[in-house]
């Protein structure tokens, strides 16, 4: 399999041809996209989520149970960053390439708004968005509250709000370890990387399943993959075209080469 690593603002003519020739087109994105907006992933050192938090202590349900009001401030302190945050070049040049090519699907495993606040409107958020709480005992939807001043700073313990028919806690609309991903988007995303003829991966350490079975898929049936990403990951090896470097200089690069008009 071809295989190269190129540096940042520079595209393969291979690659070039492979996406001006793709019928179907997927686009899965981790936290390293939105790492320029400001946002932490999880996993890198020293800046990651994960470096700073448990996730047994923040991402599970049983921490819900046992913690609620630590969850439920910790997900506030990460809307608040989020509702500050605004989308960067990497968001547009997906938004940008949805609109060139013949058919693209846009999944993410990210819980901001970034991609639609960048003017994609068809988003499969595979786990969820913070904008989405719901009843942990009825699972109706709850209107998210109002964004608090005092979440700006450093995480608070908040007590989170009840449902007002059932009275169970309300819950954020994320998913987490050993929760199913939701039905419908999943099918929606799983069909399109069975289906794809060019697979993306951005920003994503690709080590969460089951999102990161879907490039999996793409490397077994043997479709032209690519992966652009600051560091080196598991699967580097079996891809197609390895793009390092931060997505909010590649991904305009890759659009620009390829569509010069926009
Ligand atoms: C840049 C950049 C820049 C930086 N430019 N790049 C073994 C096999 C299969 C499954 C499992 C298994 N063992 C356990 C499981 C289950 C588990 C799992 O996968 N665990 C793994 C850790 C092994 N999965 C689940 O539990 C899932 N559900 C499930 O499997 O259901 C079936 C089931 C049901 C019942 C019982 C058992 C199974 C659910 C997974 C939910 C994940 N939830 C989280 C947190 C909630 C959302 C939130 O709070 O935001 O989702 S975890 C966290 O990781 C978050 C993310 O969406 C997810 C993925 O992270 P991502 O996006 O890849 O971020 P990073 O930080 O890892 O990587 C960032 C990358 O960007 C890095 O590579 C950087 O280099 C790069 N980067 N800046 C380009 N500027
Ligand atoms: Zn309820």
């Amino acid at each position: 399999m071809d295989v190269r690593t190129v540096g940042a603002l520079r595209i393969p003519e291979e690659l070039r041809g492979a996406l001006r020739a793709a019928e179907h087109v997927v686009v899965l994105t981790g936290a390293g996209v939105s790492a320029e907006s400001g946002l932490s992933t999880f996993r890198d050192r020293q800046t990651g989520l994960w470096e700073r938090f448990k996730p047994e202590d923040l991402a599970t349900a049983g921490a819900f149970e046992r913690d609620p009001a630590l969850v439920w401030g910790w997900y506030e302190w990460r809307r608040a960053q989020i509702a500050r945050a605004l989308p960067n070049s990497a968001h547009t040049a997906i938004k940008a390439l949805g609109e060139r090519v013949r058919l693209m699907t846009l999944a993410t495993q990210n819980v901001d708004d970034l991609h639609e606040r960048a003017g994609s409107t068809v988003v499969h958020h595979l786990h969820g968005t913070v904008a989405d709480p719901f009843c942990s005992g009825c699972g109706r939807p709850f209107q998210a509250p109002q964004q608090r001043r005092d979440a700006s700073g450093e995480q608070l313990h908040l007590e989170p709000p009840r449902c007002s028919d059932c009275g169970a806690r309300i819950r954020p609309g994320v998913v987490w370890f050993g929760e199913m991903l939701p039905r419908r988007e999943w099918d929606i995303v799983e069909r399109a990387a069975m289906d794809c003829d060019l697979f993306i991966s951005v920003g994503t350490s690709a080590l969460v399943y089951p999102a990161a079975s879907l490039m999996r898929r793409a490397i077994a049936r043997r479709v032209t993959t690519v992966q652009i990403n600051l560091a080196h990951t598991e699967l580097d090896s079996r891809i197609t075209f390895v793009l390092r470097g931060p997505a909010g200089s590649i991904l305009p690069e890759l659009v620009k080469c390829v569509y010069p008009d926009q």
